[in-house]
C-alpha cells in the first residue's frame, strides 16, 4: 500500500490506520481510498482487532478529495467512475472507528471524519466543507452528515461560505468527541480505541450499528431494530461471560463469540 500505513496491535486489540499522502496534504486520490477501503476490510476479518483508530499527520488529516485528480471531468465521466461505491463501503466497516484529526479536515477529509464513528481532535484541527470556493458542493455527505452533526443554521454557514470550523468550534457544536493538545490527539484516540477493544466486540458492533440506524429510520423502527440487536447479544458467548463475570465479581474476558 502507498498511500496508507497499517499498524495493528499498537494497543491490544487496536488497529491504527495512517493516511500517508503528506505533501498533498493527504488529498483522498482514488488510490489511497480504494487501499483505505481494502484495509479496513481487512481488519473487519481479522479477530485481533475490535477498534481502529484512523489519522493523518499534525498538518492535515485530510485537505479533501483530490482536485487535481477530478477537475476536468465531465458528470457522465464521474458518473461511469462510480467513485462513490468505495466511499460507501467504507460507512460499512462493522468495527468502530475513531477518527484523529490534527490539522485540515476539509471537504472529503472531513466528510471522511463524520463516517467515523467518534472524533478526537487536536486544537489544531480545522474542520470544513469549502467545495462552495472551487464551484462545487459536498458530494460524499456533507450536506447531510454535517447538518445532522452541527444543526442547520451552522451546516448552512459553513457550506454556502467555505469557512473553517476550528476544534473549539468543532466540540461546542457536537462534531468532535474532544479536543486536546496537539501532542496528545493519537494517544487519545489510542486510549478511546483501548477501553472499546475492552468489552464484547460482537455488543460493541451490534450497538455501533443499532446507533447509526437511527440516522436512518423513524422511532418505531429504529427500536425495533435495537431489540433485535439486543436479543442477538444473547446468542454470544460474550453476554453470557459478561453478565456472569459481574455476578461472580470478576474482570470479564470476551472472545468476540
Ligand atoms: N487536492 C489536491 N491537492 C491538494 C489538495 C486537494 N484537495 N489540498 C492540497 N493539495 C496540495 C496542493 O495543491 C499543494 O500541492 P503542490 O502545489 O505543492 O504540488 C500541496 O497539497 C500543499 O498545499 P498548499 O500549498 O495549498 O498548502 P497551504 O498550507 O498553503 O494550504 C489548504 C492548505 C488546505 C488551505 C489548501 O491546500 C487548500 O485550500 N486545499 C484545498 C481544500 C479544498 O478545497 N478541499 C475540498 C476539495 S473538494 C467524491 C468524494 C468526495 C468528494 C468529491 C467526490 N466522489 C466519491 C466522487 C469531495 C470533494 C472535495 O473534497
Amino acid at each position: 500500500m502507498d498511500f496508507i500505513k497499517v499498524t495493528e496491535q499498537k494497543e491490544p486489540f487496536v488497529a491504527l490506520i495512517e493516511l500517508n499522502r503528506p505533501k498533498e496534504l493527504n488529498a483522498l486520490n482514488h488510490q489511497l481510498m480504494t487501499e483505505l477501503l481494502m484495509a479496513l476490510q481487512q481488519l473487519d476479518k481479522n479477530d485481533l482487532v475490535r477498534a481502529i483508530v484512523l489519522t493523518g499527520n499534525e498538518k492535515a488529516f485530510a485537505a479533501g478529495a483530490d482536485i487535481k485528480e477530478m477537475a476536468e471531468k465531465t458528470a457522465i465521466e464521474m458518473h461511469l467512475m462510480d467513485r462513490f461505491t468505495t466511499w460507501d463501503q467504507i460507512r460499512k466497516t462493522k468495527k468502530p472507528i475513531i477518527a484523529a484529526v490534527s490539522g485540515f479536515a476539509l471537504g472529503g477529509g472531513c466528510e471522511l471524519t463524520m463516517m467515523c464513528d467518534m472524533i478526537i481532535a487536536s486544537e489544531t484541527a480545522k474542520f470544513g466543507q469549502p467545495e462552495i470556493k472551487i464551484g462545487t458542493i459536498p458530494g460524499a455527505g456533507g450536506t447531510q452528515r454535517l447538518t445532522k452533526a452541527v444543526g442547520k443554521a451552522k451546516a448552512m454557514e459553513l457550506i454556502l461560505t467555505g469557512r473553517f470550523l476550528s476544534a473549539e468550534e468543532a466540540h461546542f457544536y457536537g462534531l468532535v468527541n474532544k479536543v486536546v493538545p496537539v501532542e496528545m490527539y493519537l494517544h487519545e484516540a489510542l486510549q478511546l480505541a483501548k477501553e472499546i477493544a475492552q468489552v464484547s466486540p460482537v455488543a460493541v458492533q451490534l450497538a455501533k450499528e443499532a446507533i447509526n440506524r437511527s440516522f436512518e429510520t423513524q422511532l418505531d423502527e429504529g427500536l425495533a431494530y435495537e431489540r433485535k440487536n439486543f436479543y442477538l447479544t444473547f446468542a454470544s458467548e460474550d453476554q453470557k461471560e459478561g453478565m456472569k463475570a459481574f455476578i461472580e465479581k470478576r474482570k470479564p474476558e470476551y472472545k468476540g463469540k
